[in-house]
C-alpha cells in the first residue's frame, strides 16, 4: 500500500488517526497542497481525478479516494477489533453516524473554508470551481454548520462516545474537524459541552497525537 498524505489537510489526517488505532503503517508520500502539487500530474492523472488529497494505492495498483472508504477498507485488511462495529446493527449505526457528521456538518463547513476569502478560496477558483459562491456569503456556510454540530451536540448528550460506549470512525471524522475548523478560527460556541469534552476525551488518545497535523493551512485561510 502507498498512502498519499499532506501533513497539513484534515482529510488526510482521519486515515492517518484510524490506521494509528488499528496498529496499521502507511507507507507515505506526501504531496504538497500548497504547492498544488494535488492539481498537477502526475498526481491528478495517475492518482486522485479530483486533484484531492488523500488517496491509498492498493497493492494490486487500485487507488481508493475518499477518506471514509479508505477507513472501511483498512478497517477489514487489518487486524484487531473492528472500528466500524461488530454486528450488521453495530455497523450500520457508525454509518449512520459517520454520513451524518460528514454531510451536515463537515462538508458545510469546508464550504465555508473554500469560499472565505483567503488563498484557499484563490486555489479552488483556479483549480476547482468555474462556480463560486460571492465571498460575502461564505459565513452562511459557517452558521449551516454550526447549526449542525449542535443539534449533534444535543442528540450525544450522556454518550461517552459518537456510537455510545464504542470508539468508532465516526468519532474519528467527528474529532479530526471539530480540532481543524477550531484551529483555524471557525471553532463552535463553548455552549457545546458535549463537542468540547469529546474533543478533549478523543484528543487524548495515542492516535490523536501520532497522527498530529502540520497545520499549514491555517497560513492559507
Ligand atoms: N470528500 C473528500 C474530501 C477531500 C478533500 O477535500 N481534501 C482536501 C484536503 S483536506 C483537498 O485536497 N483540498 C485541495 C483541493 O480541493 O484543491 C475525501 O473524503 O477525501
Amino acid at each position: 500500500m502507498l498512502y498519499f498524505d499532506s501533513r497539513g489537510a484534515p482529510n488526510a489526517r482521519v486515515p492517518r488517526m484510524f490506521a494509528a488505532e488499528k496498529g496499521v503503517e502507511l507507507p507515505t508520500q506526501i504531496i504538497d497542497v500548497l504547492a498544488a502539487e494535488n492539481h498537477r500530474a502526475p498526481y491528478n492523472v495517475e492518482v486522485n481525478r479530483t486533484g484531492r488529497v488523500p488517496a491509498l494505492r492498493l497493492d494490486c495498483g487500485f487507488i481508493l479516494c475518499e477518506v471514509l472508504p479508505i477507513c472501511e477498507y483498512l478497517d477489514e485488511v487489518a487486524a484487531g477489533p473492528s472500528l466500524i462495529g461488530s454486528t450488521s446493527r453495530e455497523r450500520a449505526e457508525t454509518r449512520m453516524w459517520t454520513r451524518m457528521i460528514d454531510l451536515l456538518y463537515v462538508e458545510r463547513m469546508t464550504d465555508a473554508i473554500k469560499f472565505r476569502p483567503s488563498k484557499i478560496r484563490d486555489m479552488h477558483a483556479t483549480y476547482n470551481f468555474k462556480t463560486m459562491l460571492p465571498a460575502e456569503d461564505w459565513s452562511f456556510c459557517r452558521d449551516i454548520a454550526l447549526e449542525k454540530l449542535s443539534w449533534i451536540d444535543q442528540e450525544l448528550k450522556g454518550r461517552d462516545f459518537v456510537c455510545g460506549d464504542r470508539f468508532t470512525l465516526a468519532d474519528i471524522h467527528l474529532f479530526v474537524f471539530v480540532d481543524f475548523f477550531s484551529r483555524v478560527d471557525l471553532g463552535h460556541s463553548s455552549e457545546l459541552t458535549w463537542i468540547e469534552d469529546h474533543l478533549h476525551r478523543v484528543g487524548d488518545r495515542p492516535s490523536a497525537l501520532a497522527s498530529q497535523p502540520t497545520y499549514w493551512v491555517a497560513r492559507a485561510i
